[in-house]
């Protein structure tokens, strides 16, 4: 029988809850929200949607703080809400994915509430926990366990004054780390993942998997920028253990169900030599990984909010890398958005003068790779990033965290703020633009974040019958996917890799070649490119010029060849 996997020519639609749609008024989109849109999901093609987190939660990040992982937090709805949207899933022939938040929990979150109350209660070793720094006093600078640096900022050890000892967390003070060291944690999670299985998902997103294994000795890390912090990256970052983990979750949750499911870990940091193993089909760890190579080509020598140019060259190698890293064994994820990137079209791409080309280029560049796409919410409409101003606009604890810190070290704060501007999640956070009614009919309240202002005329509504609109591209490009193996399944081929301006490459399968060729630039570009005649099955702008072996692309200008 056919082995190929099911998801090799499904594409993915991730769904960020409270900015998708509001159902009932309150400004934060909900459940039933999403299930009054999933005609929108199904006009596009998609196959599975991954839901960010809708338990409950103290909403300290968004979500990503868990406090009951069996129970959906109000704001989103209730459980038979859930219940209702999988069910129109299923009927709709979609899948759902849910977003497995494991590496730590809210600090709210019972098992931390009881794992803090006291050094010898029976939760105390779910968690990290350790005693200041010899030769230190609680609450003293430097008393510290570790010298790591938080994701977010500042250390990653709290005091907890109760039992003067220090606990661990990667992220925000309110996202304690669990101890995956601790076999009762472990089943805990496993039994959690298979309650919801039970109740019908179809798999999970699985956030930071590959930090949930600390070196237990938490040695200090290399002292790294100007904070005095070090990297703990080294000692519990994507560490051996990982795999031994990933293996017994699928002993445990996954073998023997007859379910098609999915797995994709995210994984910060992770190399294409681990993901060969991360996603070897005979290791039964995860189906795929998203990796972070590509959307770190931007990052300055200030890191993330100090952005750089995005040199092409330095992108079509990146990507190329992977193709070759998992052609033989495994599977590559592909995106350019999620929640916690800015929107590609205004980070890679042109919001102003070449929008819709440049949308439609980035998105056909992507979506023609080998391995599985994943469209963001908006992504689809060509959404912007949002153009914010101020501090006030902001929502997301990163960005106020990066912001009160390198303020405090002395970045003036227009600089810090421009940063966060240009690269901050909350661009990717504004609410989904469904029309041109006064808040884009995500919500008839008060939205919980600005919606951007170009909803006007950025929206779903005014693209559905427009067929050069970002939307109806996205559409083509889920439909070749759908309708040709090369697609999914063809041998990917880099073309023109040192072109600083034109990314082009050729799938083969059987016979059938198909080319991708696309100038990611807003000024003409041509080049030497032998190739077959051919048909033309996708273009997003212009006639394909193409003569004795020379191509002439306009700006943002991208074509698709089939040659049989
Ligand atoms: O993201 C982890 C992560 O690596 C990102 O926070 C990233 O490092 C940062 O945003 C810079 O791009 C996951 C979730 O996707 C994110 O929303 C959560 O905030 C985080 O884990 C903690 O759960």
């Amino acid at each position: 029988p056919d082995q190929t996997p099911w998801w090799t020519s499904a594409v993915v639609y991730q769904i960020y809850p409270r900015s998708f749609a509001d159902s009932n008024g309150d400004g934060v989109g909900d459940l039933n929200g999403i299930t009054a849109r999933l005609d929108h999901l199904a006009r596009l093609g998609v196959d599975v949607v991954w839901l960010s987190p809708v338990y409950a939660s103290p909403q300290a990040d968004n979500g990503y703080d868990i406090s009951d992982y069996q129970a959906i937090d109000p704001v989103f709805g209730t459980l038979d809400d859930f219940d209702r949207l999988l069910s129109e899933l299923h009927a709709r022939g979609m899948k759902l994915i849910m977003d497995l938040v494991v590496n730590h929990t809210s600090d709210e979150h019972p098992w931390f509430v009881e794992s803090r109350s006291s050094k010898d209660n029976p939760k105390r070793d779910w968690y990290w926990w350790r005693p200041p720094r010899d030769g230190f006093r609680p609450g003293e600078p430097g008393a510290e366990p570790t010298n790591w640096e938080s994701f977010f900022s500042g250390p990653t050890w709290t005091l907890d004054e109760t039992t003067g000892e220090y606990y661990l967390h990667l992220f925000d003070r309110k996202q304690p780390d669990l101890n995956w060291e601790n076999p009762e944690v472990r089943h805990a999670v496993y039994d959690m993942m298979r309650w919801w299985l039970d109740r019908g998902v179809d798999g999970f997103r699985m956030d930071v998997i590959n930090v949930i294994a600390k070196d237990p000795d938490l040695p200090d890390g290399a002292l790294t920028g100007t904070s005095g912090l070090g990297n703990g990256y080294p000692h519990y970052g994507t560490r051996p253990r990982v795999h031994d983990f990933l293996q017994e979750m699928h002993r445990e949750v996954f073998a023997g169900r007859d379910g098609e499911y999915l797995t994709v870990g995210e994984m910060p940091g992770v190399t294409w030599e681990q993901a060969r193993l991360f996603t070897d089909p005979a290791r039964h760890e995860v189906d795929m990984v998203f990796q972070f190579e590509h959307v770190s080509l931007d990052h300055g020598p200030g890191g993330k909010f100090d952005p750089k140019p995005l040199d092409l060259r330095d992108l079509k190698a990146s990507l190329g890398r992977w193709q070759t890293a998992l052609r033989d064994v495994g599977w590559n994820s592909l995106y350019w958005n999620n929640h916690d990137q800015a929107r590609v079209v205004s980070r890679f791409g042109d919001d102003r003068t070449y929008w819709r080309e440049s949308a439609t280029a980035l998105a056909t560049v992507l979506h023609l790779h080998r391995g599985t796409p994943y469209v963001y919410q908006g992504e689809e409409l060509g959404m912007t990033n949002a153009g914010f101003t101020d501090l006030a606009d902001l929502r997301d604890v990163e960005s106020l965290n990066h912001y009160r810190h390198a303020v405090a070290a002395g970045t003036p704060p227009e600089v810090v703020l421009d940063g966060i501007h240009r690269m901050g999640r909350d661009n990717a956070r504004t609410p989904v633009q469904w029309d041109a009614s006064p808040q884009a009919g995500f919500t008839t309240g008060t939205p919980w974040i600005a919606v951007n202002p170009n909803h006007t005329w950025l929206n779903a509504q005014a693209q559905y019958d427009d067929p050069k609109s970002v939307f109806n591209h996205y559409r083509r490009l889920v439909e070749l996917r759908h309708t040709l193996p090369v697609v999914a399944l063809g041998d990917f081929h880099m073309l023109l890799a040192d072109h600083p301006h034109i990314y082009a490459y050729q799938r083969e399968l059987d016979g059938t070649r198909l080319l991708v060729v696309a100038n990611l630039c807003g000024s003409e570009q041509s080049a030497e490119l032998d190739w077959p005649e051919a048909e033309v099955v996708l273009s997003n702008t212009g006639e394909l010029r193409w003569e004795d072996g020379k191509i002439t692309l306009g700006p943002w200008e991208a074509h698709v060849l089939v040659h049989d």
